[in-house]
């Protein structure tokens, strides 16, 4: 169909219903406008991404989708996302996948240690995961459109790390249980601090210490409070794009096409973003003055010790559907 047939398509559909047309007077379709908001800031790769996103929804559909988005939590908080979106106060949101993992641990098999700490295994566990994520989705009327990894989790600290003792007492920030869960695992205090107070909670000594990526170590200057970042690789955990099905629902067929077409390329660009990311961010914090270093021998046994923990604690709260993955991950990896 060309864009002008779509176009008195959705003409013919809006006079059907009977909406718009008497009231807009111009005969014109008013577009089709969308708040979406996202816990990150501008300079991340993931708001660049869903930008683009964005852009590519507005030009194949000749501007009558009209997505804007709110970065760095302006709209609304992280914690309240996914409700947002669910109870229709927006269409349409990105949050980090593993916040849900209070709901059902499935959501946090991406930021278990060392399951899957490259980018082929984070692309084979998300294989291995995405439908049955999808679903659990779908059944809250939610429509998963795509997802990208962050780069890989490490640790900052304001010295070098040589064991796990190094890690004991600090006041280390986290984003969601696993990051919390690995902290307690060190001797750590953990203490859940979003990305855009990050700044405040360093400068104020309400942390002392953070896991992160390099990206988000670098969007935050880190090098403003830290010293050293570990680059432990502990696992790769993603941001998703979803939309409410409802909202979904009420566009026509060409426009629902062209979301699911840009969201396609959005995941595919953003994984690429994503390892490119990696090496750019830790280039950025070495030309800033942090340490860079791989973890010793000794604490990255430890860090396998606990991961291999992790996996355990993990695997029982996620149940079968936990084992369903894990199955199809180890699969394909055979
Ligand atoms: N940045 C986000 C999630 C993981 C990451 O690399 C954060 O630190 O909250």
């Amino acid at each position: 169909m060309t864009v002008s047939q779509s176009r008195l398509t959705h003409l013919a559909t809006a006079t059907a219903l009977g909406l718009g047309l008497a009231t807009l007077g111009t005969g014109a379709q008013a577009a089709t406008e969308w708040d979406m908001p996202t816990p990150y800031g501008d300079m991340t790769f993931h708001t660049v991404n869903i930008r683009e996103f964005t852009e590519d929804v507005r030009e194949a559909t000749d501007g009558e989708l009209d997505i804007t988005v709110h970065s760095n939590g302006s709209l609304i908080g992280h914690a309240e996302i996914k409700n947002s979106v669910r109870r229709g106060i927006v269409p349409i949101g990105e949050l980090i996948m593993s916040r849900l993992a209070n709901e059902n641990a499935i959501f946090e098999v991406d930021s278990v240690p060392y399951l899957a700490s490259s980018y082929e295994d984070a692309e084979s566990l998300w294989e291995a995961s995405r439908e049955v994520i999808a679903e659990e989705l779908a059944e809250q009327r939610l429509r998963l459109l795509f997802a990208v990894p962050w780069p890989p989790q490490g640790i900052y600290t304001n010295q070098a790390i040589e064991s796990g003792d190094d890690l004991k007492n600090l006041s280390m920030r986290a984003y969601n249980t696993a990051s919390e869960r690995i902290a307690q695992l060190v001797g750590a205090v953990p203490t859940q601090v979003e990305v855009p107070d990050i700044p405040t909670a360093f400068s104020t000594g309400r942390v002392g210490a953070m896991i992160t990526s390099p990206a988000t170590g670098a969007d935050t200057k880190a090098w403003d409070y830290l010293s050293h970042f570990n680059h432990a690789q502990l696992w790769l955990p993603k941001n998703m794009v979803v939309v409410s099905e409802q909202a979904f629902s009420r566009l026509d067929e060409a426009t629902q096409e062209a979301v699911l077409q840009a969201a396609a390329e959005a995941e595919t660009r953003g994984w690429e973003m994503s390892r490119q990311e990696t090496d750019e961010a830790l280039a950025v914090l070495e030309e800033n003055g942090i340490e860079v270093s791989e973890p010793t021998p000794e604490l990255a046994e430890l860090l396998k010790e606990i991961g291999a923990t992790m996996t355990e604690e993990w695997a029982e709260r996620a149940g079968d559907q936990g084992q369903a993955i894990l199955e199809a991950y180890q699969s394909a990896q055979e």
